[in-house]
């Protein structure tokens, strides 16, 4: 069975919107006999497409599969860069892994590592991440920004940003940002974020961008000793997300806002970024790793660094920390 033939018949009946493409057309359209095309189409429904006969008419899709892969990903995805190449396996141990890898092997700008599931999913400071199988989107994005290595930083800020509008956008849900990189609903995490840099005396050449996204877990598909700080987007709204539309919107606003912060900065971003902020304004404890703040979270200044005011009324600029609220019971890691 020809693969590239089964991934094209897919793609024209996605791109059909629902409407019946005929046989005799798609035999037309890629030179091969009409019984071949039947052969193809029971692929793809193995493969956990929905396909329906339609009398005189054709063929025409009811049913996506419930997978990250490539061809539901990029039919429909409104991006120029970021998953024009996507680099999908089932299982990894860590798709940061890969995309280091690739990215050192010269993967283009904008490259997209995503898999269904990660045995050795990671967070910061070598901390695990939680991946349960095909109910999340684990995925690593490779940039090449033509920028100075200071302004690494604020990709996690404008990575933030970019999951709050998907989230927003395709499940009417209102996410907050933790600084830097914690995305919460109703105070639980939803999504981590991991920025790892590659770069030389010449500066930058790579971020390779991790989002780990809980999408459709139930609480007893988290490991227990995350079972009270996590959420997905399926235990706070009651109804199963599409994971194809949600990278998609997500891949969306990553080139979207990546875009606005390399050509125009940081300003307007981080307006975004401050609106959607549940730690500026609050009382918070920042755990470093040399000591530990409490005062109030200002702001956050252009280069993304937090400005905290501490009882004595000085201003410390933080630059990497652990933040927990303190005046709510409920605290994040
Ligand atoms: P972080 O260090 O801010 O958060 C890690 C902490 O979050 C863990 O110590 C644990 O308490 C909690 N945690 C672990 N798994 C989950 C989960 N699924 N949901 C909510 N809380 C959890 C955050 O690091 C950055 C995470 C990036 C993950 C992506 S997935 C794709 C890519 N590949 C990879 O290995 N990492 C990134």
């Amino acid at each position: 069975m020809n693969i590239t033939v089964t991934l094209k018949i897919a793609k024209r009946l996605i791109e059909s919107n629902g409407e019946a493409v005929s046989g005799q057309h798609l035999a037309d359209e890629l030179g091969v006999s009409r019984t071949a095309i039947w052969k193809h189409i029971k692929e793809l429904e193995e493969k956990g497409y929905g396909i329906e006969s339609v009398k005189k008419k054709g063929y025409r899709i009811v049913m996506l599969p419930d997978t990250l892969e490539p061809l539901g990903i990029q039919t429909g995805l409104k991006t120029k860069s970021i998953g024009r190449e996507i680099e999908y396996v089932e299982s990894c141990a860590s798709t940061q892994i890969i995309a280091h890898q690739l990215a050192q092997e010269g993967a283009p700008d904008g490259t997209v590592v995503l898999t269904e599931t990660q045995t050795a999913g990671r967070g910061r400071l070598a901390r695990k991440w939680d991946s349960a199988a095909n109910k999340g989107a684990w995925m690593s994005i490779i940039l090449r920004p033509d920028v100075a290595p200071q302004k690494a930083p604020q990709f996690t800020l404008v990575t933030a940003v970019a999951v709050v509008r998907a989230i927003e956008e395709v499940t009417g849900l209102q996410p907050q940002i933790k600084w830097p990189n914690d995305i919460l609903l109703n105070g639980k995490k939803c999504t981590g974020i991991l920025t790892e840099l590659q770069s030389d005396a010449d500066g930058i050449q790579a971020l390779i961008i991790g989002i780990g996204l809980n999408i459709n877990q139930e609480k007893d598909d988290f490991d227990a000793e995350v079972q009270d700080i996590a959420t997905s987007l399926k235990m706070e709204s009651g109804e199963a997300v599409n994971r194809q539309k949600l990278v998609q919107s997500l891949l969306f606003y990553m080139e979207l806002y990546t875009h606005m912060y390399i050509e125009e900065g940081f300003a307007m971003l981080k307006i975004l970024w401050e609106s959607y902020s549940t730690t500026i304004g609050q009382p918070v404890r920042a755990r470093m790793t040399n000591q530990t703040l409490e005062g109030i979270a200002e702001g956050i200044t252009d280069d993304g660094v937090l400005q905290l005011r501490t009882a004595d009324g000085k201003l410390h600029g933080i630059y990497s920390a652990d933040i927990e609220m303190t005046n709510e019971s409920r605290k994040t890691p």
